[in-house]
Parts: structure tokens; sequence; C-alpha cells
């Protein structure tokens, strides 16, 4: 008799389970409120339009074109799911029969009107505004949807979340969505991925699908750490010898200046900043496949050359001329200077290196040395009227003199909260990184314990709570090229992206888990090859 119950609990619970929940918005919004009895309407995607009643611009006309795809894939996907339901009868869809016979059902409507109540602005940039409110059949909009920002950004954040409510109706016939009205922001103003083209090259269509993954997850920030070590892929207008030499090939693995426009442009149209990396005095050996001079030789063995080197006047006029071309290529005001894991020894093992901190009376004070030469790239970046983010140890070393207008970048591993707590006390504005390696592999839903991981978690005022700006998930590439990058970004980074978008309460794992699932097959379904984030399953309508 137990047994019989129990089976039978099991047996609903896992009808539970594998019942997808339709059109669930991720992020989640931070308000959302539903009406007439959990009310519906068809959306009849043959006769639907968006009707833009105030201000319009290219953004937004692209967005549009753009969203209605969106739109029209989940209805294909309602669409096949029918037809492979039905595999065998050559019976087709009629199209959207309405379920009078459904109490909840309310009607049909064939617009969102779109108002965007300011002037369109044409560059996302750090604390723009997101907040968007969006109405559909609500008590005041019957039959009706409406958008409304202040903003483009509002509004493209507010156009993913519209097609996010739809879903396929159960008989795969119509597109359903709710009838609700929902207010919606970011928690945090800086919601990052960053990939790293370096360790492998990227081609520029893999880059459009974490860019379109990027979208749909209300990630807004593209830190593009484009060179390393390993390669050097920028092809420079003032020094295109840098990618001749040091890029894996200077023909096919390189981002021309044209390459670099469209991709801003691409990121531009979907509301998303891109931040350049150019890493240093650490990370640049490719940079002297064709300017040895700016790196100190070493005369300790391993590699011939190490980190750049810091005293000489000639590596300073390098990277003014070279910062100022990148100060002009990319329109955000951010520049990340790097700045992490700079190796001690080889300066050491240079007598050169040793006789100039002998007369500049800092000997055998290395970290001295580390500080002078980011103190010069920071104060250069400075003077190109943009901010710089620097990686963690910049702040650790304590000799740099920081400008508060300096954003600081945790990664290190450990006690992370712990260095939140220092970075803001000491008055920095500060990034999260350390508990999103999406190159850190564990198996089965691994995107759990990102998560959880909350950057308010740290002991602080409120004061130095609001100087957390967000975070970022980081794609290091060693072992991922554009066969493996997106399904191992995709949906992980989406569930970092619900953490600095969605209010902290949000954080219940069996929902996210639904909500998640049904977000990865919309990804699937626009062309973005996120991985499965739960055990077995299909996603409705899937073909191959
Ligand atoms: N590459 C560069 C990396 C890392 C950093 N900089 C890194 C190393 C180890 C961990 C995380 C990041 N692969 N250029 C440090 C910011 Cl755990």
């Amino acid at each position: 008799m137990k047994l019989t119950v129990f089976l039978l609990l099991a047996l609903a619970a896992l009808g539970a389970t594998s019942e997808p929940q339709r059109g669930s918005v991720w992020p989640k919004p931070q308000s959302t409120v539903r009406f007439h009895n959990n009310g519906f309407v068809i959306v009849s995607i043959n006769t639907f339009r968006f009707n833009v009643t105030l201000n319009k611009c290219d953004i937004l006309s692209a967005a549009l074109t753009r969203y209605y795809k969106y739109l029209s894939l989940e209805r294909e996907a309602g669409y096949s799911e029918r037809v492979n339901f039905r595999a065998g009868s050559n019976e087709v869809p009629l199209g959207e029969q309405p379920l009078s016979s459904n109490s909840s059902y309310r009607g049909r409507i064939d617009s969102l009107e779109v108002e965007l109540m300011a002037r369109c602005e044409d560059t996302p940039y750090f604390g723009m505004d997101e907040h968007y409110e969006l109405r559909v059949d609500s008590p005041d909009v019957p039959l009706g949807a409406k958008l409304v920002a202040h903003s483009i950004w509002g509004i493209l954040r507010g156009l993913e979340t519209f097609v996010q409510l739809a879903a396929p109706s159960a008989d795969g016939t119509a597109l359903h969505m709710s009838s609700c009205m929902i207010s919606d922001y970011p928690r945090f103003p800086h919601r990052g991925l960053l990939v790293d083209t370096a360790r492998h090259f990227m081609p520029i269509e893999t880059l459009h699908k974490i860019i379109d993954g990027m979208e749909a997850s209300k990630l807004n920030t593209f830190h593009w750490h484009i060179v390393d070590d390993q390669s050097f892929p920028y092809q420079s207008k003032l020094y295109p010898e840098l990618s001749d030499k040091g890029a894996y090939n200077p023909l096919s693995h390189v981002y021309t200046q044209n390459d670099v426009k469209a991709l801003i442009e691409y990121c531009r149209l979907r509301g998303i900043r891109v931040i350049p990396e150019f890493d240093t005095p650490g990370h640049t050996l490719s940079w002297g496949n064709s300017h040895p001079e700016l790196l100190t030789k070493c005369y300790n063995s391993k590699s011939p050359l190490g980190p750049m080197d810091p005293t000489k006047k000639s590596t300073y006029r390098f990277i003014q001329n070279f910062f100022s071309e990148i100060a002009e290529v990319f329109p955000d005001r951010y520049f990340h200077v790097g700045g992490d894991e700079v190796s001690k020894e080889c300066w050491k093992s240079n007598p050169d290196i040793n006789n100039w901190m002998r007369e500049n009376n800092i000997s055998g004070l290395y970290n001295k040395l580390e500080s002078f030469y980011i103190n010069k790239a920071v104060h250069l970046i400075y003077s190109l009227n943009m901010s710089t983010i620097v990686w963690q140890e910049v702040f650790d070393n304590g000799d740099t003199q920081l400008d508060k207008n300096t954003v600081v970048h945790i990664w290190k591993l450990g006690s992370f909260m712990e260095e939140l707590r220092k970075t803001t006390s000491a008055g920095y504005m500060t990034l999260l990184s350390s508990c999103w390696y999406l190159d850190h592999l564990k198996s089965g839903g691994d995107w759990t314990e990102m998560y959880q991981c909350d950057p308010h978690n740290f002991d602080g005022t409120e004061e130095q709570k609001r100087l957390i700006l967000g975070g970022e998930a980081c794609m290091w590439s060693e072992f991922v090229d554009f066969t493996n990058v997106v399904p191992r970004v995709f949906p992980r980074a989406s569930a970092v992206a619900e953490r600095l978008w969605s209010d902290r309460s949000v954080k219940d794992i069996p929902d996210a888990t639904q909500r998640l699932d049904e977000f990865r097959c919309r990804l699937l379904r626009r062309g973005v090859h996120a991985q499965p984030s739960r055990g077995p399953g299909y996603c409705p309508g899937e073909i191959f």
C-alpha cells in the first residue's frame, strides 16, 4: 500500500518535471503581475506586427526585424512539434483555433505597440537605462500589448521579454501568451562575458552566435580579451606587423579593422558594449614576435623574453601610440589594461633592469617596478579620456595610484568575497569573475554553482555594496575553439546573467531549472547551440 502511494507520487513528480513550463522569461523580470485568472491570449503570427508610436531609429528597426524572426521561430517550433507528433499522417495543422472552451482564453492580439519615450541613443555605455514596462492584455490594454521605455536599451530588453513570453499551445497550432504586466530593470549595470580570442582564434560567425546568446540573456558587455602570449589576432592600423608576426595565421586568423568595426556594430544594435582588453605588461609574448624591444630579455633560461620592459622610454612611446589607436577604434569609454600575473623572475635576471632599479632607488622592489609601469599605463588611458579596468593584482600590489574611477576586476579563486570587501572598503568600483569560469568543468548541471554565487555575499556596508558594478562570466580559450565554445558558454553564462539581472531573492533552483531548460531550447531555435542544462530530455520542435 505504502509502496503504491510512493510510486504514484513518484510518477506524479516525474510528470511534473517532464511537463515543460512554457512562456517563462530568462532572466526572471523584477516584477510580473498576471491578470484575468491566469488569462492568456493568442498571438497570430500571420497578422502580427510591431507598431512604433513615438521615436524610431536604426537600432529599433533592426531589432523589430530580428524579434519578428525570433517570434516566428517559436511558432515554427510548435508547428514542427505537431507535425513530428503526427508523423505518418498527412494532416497538417490548420492554424490558430481559438480555444473558446478554455475559460482563461481571452482572445487574440495582433500587434505590440512600441513606445520609446526619448530620443534614441546610438551607442551603449556603462550605466545606460535598461528599464522597460511591458503590458500584454492587462486591464488598461485589453486584448492589446504595449512596451514602454525611456531608452532604446530598455526597448531592446523589453522586446526580448515579449518574445520569450510566447509559447506554442499544447496542440502546436498557435502561440500563446499570458495576460500580464512586467516591470523590469537590471540589478547590476555591468553584466559581461569575457571571450579570449588569443589562445584559440574565434571566427566572426562564432562570435556572432555568442553575441546572439548574450542578447537573449540580457548580458550587456562583451569583454574582448583579444590578444595574449599565444597570439595577436588584432590587425592594427599603426602597427600591422603585430598581427603579421603575432597571429597564428596573418591572413585567416586575424580581426581586420573591418571585422572589428562590424563586430562592434553587431553588438551596438543589440545594446551590448564592447570593452577591449590589451593585457600588459605580462601576457605579451606575442607582441615580441614583431617588437622584441618591448619585452624584457631574460637571462634565466626558461624563455628568452619576459614581460614588457618598464625601464625603457620606448616602451611607453609605443603603448601611447597603440592605445591611442584603440581609443579611436573602440567607442566604449572603458579600456581593460590587464595587469595580471606578472612574473618577476625575468626582471630579476636582467642586469639592465636591476641597474635601472638601483638608479631609481627601488633596488629589489619588483612590485614597485610593476606599479611604475601600471601607473604610466593607467594615466595614459586617463589622458585618452577613457576609464580603466584592471585585474585585481594592480589593487593588491598597493603601490599604484589608482584614480577612484578605476574599476578593479576580481578573478582569483579562494577568498574572493574577502577581496570584494577589501576593494570596496578602499572605495573602488569592483567587478567579480572568480566564481564564473566557463572553462572550469564539472559533471552534470554545474550552472547551479555559478547561479548561486552572489556578488553581494560579503561583509560590507550598503555603500560598499553599491560599488559592486556586476561581473563577468569568463571563457578562457585554452581548450575551446569554434567547435565547442558556444555550447560551453551557453546556457551556463545565462545562469550568471540571471544572477546579475534578477532580484537577489530569485534563487529557487527547481524553478530556475525549468526556466533555464526552456530558455536553452529557445537558444537552439535561434541557432545558438547551447548544451543541455539538465539531464535527459529534448527540445519541443527540435528537428535535425
Ligand atoms: N589568462 C589571462 C588566464 C587567466 C588570467 N589572465 C586565468 C588563469 C587562471 C584562472 C583564471 C584566469 N587564463 N590572460 C587571469 C586573469 Cl583560475
